[in-house]
């Protein structure tokens, strides 16, 4: 471990948290990390991590044969929350291989072709809403339009329930009380666990609050359905209630489903959210990519017509678009590693069983080896297919790594190109020039306060 650079100064008890920012980790330690270099080892309150972000090292973590996910940290710390669901679970849990069995053919082409129309549904809720803004002439919040719209697709396309986010004028209570736990796991890094008692006894009882709010909605949404006889046409609640094992035959218990319903409700949206809200911001601030994207969108779909499950993949620009923006601002912006049996990362530092450490993804996708010295330049061309071969592998993981990567990413993929696709094809965004791009952190990113003007295109009114 002294091989690895540290901050210089150091106070005893405390460590390396002087000046460190408590509502901003990540960003904090991209500071770090640009002074320090590719691994580098902070200390809070008496105990060490090690944060890892050079190319060449995270594509040795990435053997799945020497490291696995290491449950830690901000994950860990939603375990009261999302207990053995398929996002905390530790690897050892027998239910993360059963849920995971019986999930994954949610994610399948077929099943992904069966979400599209609903997608198509919601994104027009989205557009009514833009469209009376357009009309007015007025704003909208795109960080919380996003999430009404993510929450609404999860929603409705996993779980057959309809929260009536465009019709609330303030966030659903769900989302609320996530943001609630999302937020209070993350404070809980920032104090030495003796003390959380003492210093986050209010918070603490509001986060009980909050989780009990969230068990509370999520065991309604199984109760209808469970009312219904089944039904949601094998959607992701089906599959959680009646699907056995292909194998063994095994079933989710009832518990194990209510921590799988929150883990989808809350990864299936948190994350999208932010990467469209991102993605809005630069296509607000590049007006030369909005043209491109636009023009890909009315050559492929045309005008009018709803687009087809097939068409959405066609956006090849837009989603570089998409890709870029994870690239620049990762919302799910960490992923932990741990060893699987003593050894040596990179080939210099020794690691023993169980080690790990922290992969600071938004500092991966700006490592000047892979990405240049303008690294930090918002480019779409940089996932054109040509620049992309040129690539080592590892170099790209908005989405983690290995088997316990996301599970989602195809349909976080398929819903913000379908969306960005409508968006262009149907507005102008005017951005407020005096913006500049600041990012809250609650595990997850999110710009804050960002505001657009959407304006209707060959619109006469
Ligand atoms: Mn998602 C795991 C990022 C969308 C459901 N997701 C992960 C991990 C990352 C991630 C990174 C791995 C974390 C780790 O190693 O500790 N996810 C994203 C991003 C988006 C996203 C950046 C959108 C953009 N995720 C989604 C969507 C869903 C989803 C949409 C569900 C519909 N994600 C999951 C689940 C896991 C996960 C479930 C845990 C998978 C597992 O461990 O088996």
């Amino acid at each position: 471990l002294h091989r690895i650079p540290r901050p210089p100064y150091r106070l005893p008890l405390l460590g390396d948290v002087l000046g460190a920012s408590r509502s901003a980790p990540v960003q904090d330690s991209l500071k770090y990390a640009r002074r320090l270099g590719p691994i580098f080892r902070r200390n809070a309150f008496g105990k060490e991590f090690v944060f890892t972000w050079g190319a060449g090292l995270v594509a040795d973590l990435a053997d799945e044969s020497r490291f696995a996910k290491h449950v830690g940290l901000g994950v860990a710390n939603l375990r009261p929350v999302a207990g053995d669901g398929l996002f905390t679970a530790y690897n050892h849990e027998p239910n993360w291989q059963l849920a995971h069995d019986v999930l994954a053919p949610g994610f399948s082409r077929e099943a992904m072709a069966g979400y599209h129309p609903m997608m198509l549904a919601v994104a027009e809720r989205l557009t009514e809403h833009w469209d009376r803004a357009a009309a007015g002439g007025s704003a909208v919040d795109v960080p919380g339009d996003m999430t009404k719209l993510t929450l609404e697709t999860i929603a409705r396309t996993g779980f057959g329930h309809d929260f009536g986010s465009f019709e609330r004028p303030r966030p659903h209570p769900f989302v609320t009380a996530m943001v609630g736990t999302l937020t209070y796991a993350q404070r809980l890094n920032s104090v030495p666990a003796p003390l959380t008692p003492l210093l986050l006894r209010g918070a603490s009882r509001r986060n009980a609050a909050d989780i009990a709010h969230l068990n509370r909605i999520v065991d309604e949404v199984v109760r209808v359905r469970r009312a219904g006889g089944g039904s949601g046409d094998g959607d992701l609640l089906d599959r959680m209630l009646e699907t056995a094992h292909p194998e063994t035959g095994e079933r989710l218990s009832s518990e194990n489903v209510r921590r799988q319903v929150i883990t989808f409700l809350v990864a299936g949206h948190e994350t999208t959210s932010g990467a469209l809200s991102f993605a809005l911001h630069y296509l607000s601030r590049h007006p030369d990519v909005a043209a491109r994207a636009r023009a890909e969108v009315d050559r492929v779909w045309g005008d009018g017509e709803a687009p087809g499950y097939e068409q959405v993949a066609r956006l090849r620009y837009v989603r570089r678009v998409l890709d870029e923006s994870l690239r620049l601002w990762p919302t799910a912006p960490a992923f932990a590693r741990e060893a699987r049996a003593d050894t040596v990362l990179g080939g210099e530092h020794p690691m023993r069983r169980g080690a790990w450490t922290l992969v600071l993804t938004p500092m991966l996708h700006r490592d000047p080896e892979v990405w240049g010295a303008d690294a930090e330049r918002f480019d779409p061309d940089r996932f054109d297919a040509r620049a992309a071969r040129g690539r080592a592998a590892h170099t790209f993981k908005p989405f983690g790594t290995g088997a316990r990567a996301c599970i989602g990413r195809q349909f976080a993929l398929h819903e913000a190109t379908l969306v960005l696709g409508l968006l262009l094809r149907r507005y102008e965004l005017r951005a407020d020039p005096a913006y500049r791009l600041r990012v809250t952190e609650r595990l997850t990113l999110m710009p804050e306060g960002l505001r657009l003007w959407p304006e209707r295109r060959g619109a006469t009114t």
